[in-house]
């Protein structure tokens, strides 16, 4: 029986890099994200190129409800989840925590956090019931050093660290693996969705740099997924080669 994985957030970036990675590894997918449109066009765009099945859920990963009503409504042969990649996640503003605004602090906390929680939930238990499932989380380099403007970014991917850590706890005696992926500057729509739709501020950050490529996670989650069953891979910390941490970049290309 093919495997199937569930990817959060799979209209862009990392998520849909991942998408491809696993089809072209021959498991079925279930894509998630809330530009329906997108999820259409990359659904034929993956049955063009592989036998795989691709089932689409529309739905915003803050609303409990919706999460929650989306993944009951699957029929009952994609309902088994064998790897869910919580990916679904963004940055909005970078400001020194006193100018910051609490609508942007909202989206991160409720996406980042309980949006991974939302899903989390529902598909944890049904790893737990079956005894077996790999969940991966997206963390960051950010999850251990925040930087100057990141606070409540940072804040959230801390929240992500510890949370990939208490859950392969949790989870360890039902034989459910838990990874957490953290890349440092991977180029997507992630800075222009951070800049608000600012393309020009948003290309500045890869000024001089050659970043990492959604391919280039996508190949380290599944790289972790396909080791052996007795080996969990308990996090990979990826970075660009001019990038050394959070706070030194050589922008010399
Ligand atoms: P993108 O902006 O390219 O992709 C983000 C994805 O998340 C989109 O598919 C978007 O789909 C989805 N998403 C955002 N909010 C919601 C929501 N409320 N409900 C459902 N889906 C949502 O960014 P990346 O690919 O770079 O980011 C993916 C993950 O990787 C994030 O968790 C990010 O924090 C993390 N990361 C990114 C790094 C980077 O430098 N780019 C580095 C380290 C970690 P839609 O808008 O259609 O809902
Ligand atoms: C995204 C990478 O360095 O902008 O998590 O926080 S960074």
């Amino acid at each position: 029986m093919k495997r199937r994985v569930l990817i959060t957030g799979a209209t862009s970036g990392i998520g849909e890099a991942t998408a491809w990675a696993f089809a072209d590894a021959g498991y079925d997918l279930l894509l998630t994200g809330r530009r329906s449109e997108r999820l259409k066009a990359l659904k034929s765009e993956l049955m063009e190129n592989f036998e795989v099945s691709v089932a689409l859920l529309c739905f915003d990963v803050r609303d409990r409800v919706a999460t929650e009503a989306a993944l009951g409504s699957l029929p009952e042969e994609c309902r088994r989840v064998d790897v869910l990649v919580n990916n679904a996640g963004l940055a909005s503003g970078l400001e020194h925590i006193d100018e910051g605004d609490p609508a942007d602090w909202n989206a991160m906390i409720d996406t980042n956090i309980k949006g991974l929680l939302n899903v989390t939930r529902i598909i944890s238990a049904q790893m737990v019931e079956r005894g077996s499932g790999h969940i991966v989380n997206l963390g960051s380099i950010a999850g251990t050093q925040p930087y100057e403007n990141g606070n409540v970014y940072c804040a959230t991917k801390h929240a992500v660290h510890g949370l990939s850590q208490a859950m392969r706890i949790d989870l360890l005696t039902h034989g459910v693996k838990v990874t957490e992926i953290r890349p440092g500057m991977v180029e997507t729509e992630f800075s222009k969705v951070r800049f608000h739709g600012d393309e020009a501020r948003a290309a500045a950050v890869y000024q001089g740099v050659e970043p990492l490529t959604g391919d280039d996670v996508a190949d380290a989650i599944l790289w972790a997924v396909e080791a052996p069953d007795h080996v969990n891979i308990d996090e990979i910390v990826l970075t660009p080669k001019a990038q050394a941490n959070s706070y030194y970049v050589n922008r010399s290309k």
